[in-house]
């Protein structure tokens, strides 16, 4: 049973490596990776690959859905709740003040972006590390990108590098990479909350034409 796509969503078979094109160029980091835990905590952390890897293992099939009308469906991703990395490390260890309300990622290639705390805690928001019964490619995201199903790509941050907890009237303060009309706080795929200022169904528009070009730009693992 095929289940219909979000309102203005068309499907593809494949899922390109796709973001914002001034960050298609980037390659991956050498070195050894940890994660920042930061923002408003007692005590940052810098936790290895090791000790994300001691969270229990969640496998789940979703759908992936980027801003720019094009759909993956059923992708079988693996990896760690984003709640029980908060419970574990936010809570358990950094000490994260009770105030915290927006959660901001960092990643490799410099791309930010930032959720609500209350949505990255439902139950399929992932930390993963496999896609489709493999190791996470370069391409989606490698070593760990963040899968929140119900929230556009935009949110679904790839190569994290830090991850810090704020309360929300930090919001304004944290310069998104795009501009700002492209960003909304929210993005939830089903109220079409494509971007701020202008009606979901009008990026629509905007966006379909930019497609094939940014997936030009963004194809590296495929040559
Ligand atoms: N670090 C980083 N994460 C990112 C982006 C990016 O440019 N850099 N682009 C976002 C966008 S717009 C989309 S649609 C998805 C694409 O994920 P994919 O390359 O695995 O298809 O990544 C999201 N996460
Ligand atoms: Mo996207």
């Amino acid at each position: 049973m095929t289940h219909s796509l979000p309102p203005g969503q068309r499907e593809r078979t494949d899922l390109p490596r796709f973001g914002l094109p001034k960050f298609a160029a980037y390659r991956p980091s050498a070195g050894v990776w940890t994660l920042t835990v930061g923002g408003a905590v007692e005590q940052a952390l810098s936790l290895g690959i090791g000790e994300i890897n001691a969270l229990s293992r969640v496998d789940q099939v979703s759908d992936f859905h980027c801003v720019t009308t094009w759909s993956c469906r059923q992708l079988r991703w693996s990896g760690f709740r984003f709640r029980e990395f908060y419970q574990a490390f936010a809570q358990g260890r950094a000490n994260v003040s009770e105030e915290v309300s927006l959660v901001v990622f960092d990643c490799q290639d410099g791309f930010r972006t930032c959720l609500p705390l209350v949505d990255l805690l439902a139950d399929d928001v992932l930390l993963a590390d496999r896609l489709n019964e493999q190791a996470l490619s370069f391409d989606h995201g490698a070593p760990l990108r963040l899968v929140a199903p119900a929230h556009y790509g935009y949110k679904n941050a790839k190569h994290i590098r830090a991850v810090s907890f704020w309360s929300v009237d930090t919001l304004l303060k944290i310069p998104s990479p795009g501009p700002r009309f492209m960003d909304h706080p929210r993005a939830r795929v089903a109220y079409e909350e494509r971007g701020r200022g202008l009606p979901g169904w009008v990026y629509r528009f905007l966006y379909r034409p930019l497609v094939r070009p940014t997936q030009g730009l963004f194809a590296f693992g495929r040559r």
